[in-house]
């Protein structure tokens, strides 16, 4: 019996590596109706405007993408290409990792 069920769990394995490899990363955008970060010179990654860029500005933009807030400031929009997605929250913890 054994000698069914390990290639049996071999097949289901490479089954699911292979989809989660070759299926593309579904995506999720919120259109920021704000301008951009860059057209507007704020601080990127400043999603709720204080002047500061911590880890609350990634829970902000987290929030801001889930739709539980709407009021995500224009830095939230920290990679500048107009929207704002999981990319935004990346450039930011990236921002906040390069602070001294
Ligand atoms: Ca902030
Ligand atoms: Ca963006």
């Amino acid at each position: 019996m054994k000698r069914f069920w390990v290639p049996l769990a071999l097949v289901v394995a490479l089954t699911a590596l292979a989809v989660l490899v070759v299926a593309p990363a579904p995506t999720l955008t919120v259109p920021v109706t704000a301008a951009s970060a860059a057209a507007n010179n704020v601080l990127p990654g400043d999603a709720n405007d204080d002047a500061v860029v911590d880890m609350s500005d990634v829970v902000k933009e987290e929030r801001c993408i889930l739709e539980l807030d709407t009021d995500c400031a224009p830095g939230a929009d920290a990679d500048a290409d107009g929207d704002l997605d999981m990319g935004d929250v990346l450039t930011t913890e990236f921002i906040i990792m390069a602070q001294p």
